[in-house]
């Protein structure tokens, strides 16, 4: 039986994008294993005919009950369940496996490593490299690597990767929750080389201004994967005439502040990042003779009372939930071009930001959402009925937490972190919460940290939110379903009262309807129902005071297995604005008018 190899888990590589690499997209072959007997004995003993060792049969007698090479196969990234009709609704074991003359076989390791990355694996992955075990992985959003270096050789490699997307109620999501629970390598699968020495982490961020200051500084910080001291780190950013070099202490770190040195008088300004100035500057970051390549922006985001400041400067955030879907039909979105699609709608719309409910989207979703100019919320899947009272569960969360910031740190367009959605009141609950945002701030103290909260026992038409998590948020966000969960003629007589001195965001209102389906306005599913809901919706939230801005429930229908009604679900959430193949409903339109008014 093979021997399981030391944990080749290293820690996520920053802007993974900058470096040469080998993509292991494309076809791979899969064994559906719904008892797991690629795993386990008759004794749910790990078995020794585990399918990672991908054998062969050697002589005419020999048992080998599965063979990978004929097995039937599917493009990754994707989602299983829209690749294999009969995987639909399937939650459980598949193995994947690739064959690949790799690349970085002959790298001489004393300089050169090669890290095997991996974009996302919905839920739990265990990954085998040449029949090694590399690692073992849970978390279905956020991307995982592991040093596979000493295991590549030359010729022919196989890399085998089992996901178990089974749902638990001590998982991060739990074990309900409102989308589609899409298994597989959802994400990029890529060989990517880097040097024995490379920059695991690195940080540039504006500084924010006091009154008095007129040259902007940026302060930066970069570790290295080993903690070598002495290493000369040199950050360069042409257009900004930036050049210092730092040198590592023992932990292998640097940290200092520099001035871009521009005149002025030649025209030479500092441009901040905006939605109508989304500047990036190249960035070079050199350890030795390595150098890796970014595009950064800058700006500052901060609140005053109930003000969201972008730059120092008031701004209401005109934006759109919206899930990590392909935009025509369902399945799940991987690539740039998704990414541009559903920003091109949310753009369209009038939006200057956009919610990545409920989890972390693909990295694309938010590099083009930077390039466009809009400004991200980003979450966690910390949703509903999570076991708060699990240590595991809250470890888990806090990974999911921390890889999330790791990724998308450097993310000009990324002004807040969400810790949860829509979570039941409790003391355990609180701990939790109040814990993670806690350690968020540690990761990250320059952007704003909320989470989509809910009113509860409202009296009457008085909404008065409380939430004890209001101390840990900078940003009070809550979702309201007025018209769709309560009656939508309650809207003009409601009152919300928020009690905390920190900017609002309505982070989710709606309701659903069936494109094309048309009628009076209080009959469900009707365009003409979800167009009136958006009306009467605009016109409350208008009265709501300290309202920063909102994103509505949805932007485009979705894949839900809660939503079954027959001729009107069909297996999807119907609060979209655009239909699952990306028509335009009306309410598209009423929230576009209320956009631009504001
Ligand atoms: C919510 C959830 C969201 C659901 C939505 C709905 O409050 O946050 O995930 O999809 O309501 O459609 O009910």
């Amino acid at each position: 039986m093979t021997t399981w190899a030391a944990d080749k888990d290293v820690p996520l590589i920053q802007n993974v994008l900058g470096y040469e690499s080998q993509s292991l997209n494309g076809a791979w072959n899969y064994i559906v294993d719904v008892q797991e007997e690629g795993y386990y004995d008759y004794r749910m003993n790990p078995t020794r005919w585990g399918f990672f060792q991908n054998a062969k049969p050697q002589r005419p007698e020999d048992l080998i009950e599965y063979d990978f090479d004929k097995s039937p196969t599917m493009q990754i990234p994707s989602d299983w369940n829209t690749q294999d009709e009969k995987l639909f609704f399937y939650e459980g074991t598949v193995w994947f496996y690739k064959q690949f003359n790799s690349q970085f076989s002959t790298l001489n390791s004393q300089s050169e490593r090669a890290l095997l990355y991996f974009g996302a694996v919905n839920y739990d992955a265990h990954v085998y490299v040449n029949t090694q075990h590399v690692g073992h992985h849970i978390g279905g959003f956020t991307p995982f690597n592991y040093d596979v270096t000493d295991l590549l050789k030359e010729g022919v490699n196989t890399v085998i990767v089992k996901v178990d997307n089974k749902r638990h109620a001590e998982d991060v999501p739990t074990q309900i929750f409102d989308w589609w629970n899409y298994g597989g390598i959802t994400r990029d699968v890529k060989l990517v080389k880097v040097p024995a020495v490379y920059l695991e982490d690195y940080n540039l961020q504006l500084m924010k201004a006091d009154a008095k200051a007129k040259n902007r500084e940026i302060s930066f910080s970069a570790k290295l994967n080993q903690p070598k001291a002495g290493e000369q780190v040199t950050l360069r950013i042409p257009e900004l005439k930036i050049e210092k070099t730092f040198t590592t202490d023992a932990e292998g770190k640097v940290a200092g502040i520099v001035t871009p040195s521009l005149r002025r008088g030649k025209g030479e300004a500092f441009s901040l990042w905006s939605p109508e100035n989304p500047k990036l500057y190249q960035v070079k970051i050199s350890v030795g003779v390595n150098t890796v390549e970014d595009n950064i922006g800058f700006r500052t985001i901060e609140t005053r009372d109930k003000q969201i400041l972008l730059n120092g400067q008031p701004i209401f955030l005109k934006g759109i939930s919206i899930h990590n879907e392909k935009p025509n039909g369902g399945g799940r979105a991987n690539s740039a071009e998704d990414a541009r699609t559903l920003l091109s709608w949310a753009k369209e719309l009038g939006c200057n930001f956009v919610r990545l409910a409920h989890y972390p989207h693909h990295e694309e979703m938010v590099r083009e959402a930077e390039k466009m100019g809009i400004l991200v919320w980003s979450e966690i899947p910390v949703y509903w009925t999570i076991a708060w009272k699990n240590p595991k569960t809250y470890e888990n969360a806090k990974q999911q937490l921390t890889d999330m910031i790791a990724r998308d740190h450097n993310r000009a367009n990324v002004i807040i972190w969400s810790i949860a959605n829509e979570t039941p009141h409790s003391p355990e609950r609180d701990t939790f919460l109040g814990n993670l945002a806690q350690y968020a701030r540690t990761l990250d103290n320059t952007r704003l940290i909320s989470m989509a909260m809910e009113v509860t026992g409202a009296s009457n038409y008085v909404n008065r939110l409380n939430d004890n998590m209001n101390k840990y948020v900078d940003v009070v966000s809550f979702n309201q379903y007025i018209g769709w969960y309560r009656d939508v003629n309650d809207a003009p007589k409601m009152k919300w009262e928020i009690p905390y001195n920190k900017p609002v965001i309505i982070s989710e209102f709606g309701g659903g309807a069936r494109y094309g389906l048309h009628g009076p306005k209080n009959q469900r599913w009707t365009e003409e129902f979800q167009e009136n809901l958006y009306e009467q919706n605009c016109a409350m939230l208008d009265k709501i005071e300290g309202l920063a801005g909102t994103t509505p429930w949805i932007l485009k229908d979705f894949r839900s297995p809660r939503r079954v009604l027959p001729g009107v679900q069909d297996y999807y959430n119907r609060k979209g604005l655009f239909s699952d193949k990306g028509e335009k409903k009306k309410a598209f339109y009423v929230l576009k008018k209320w956009y631009e008014g504001k």
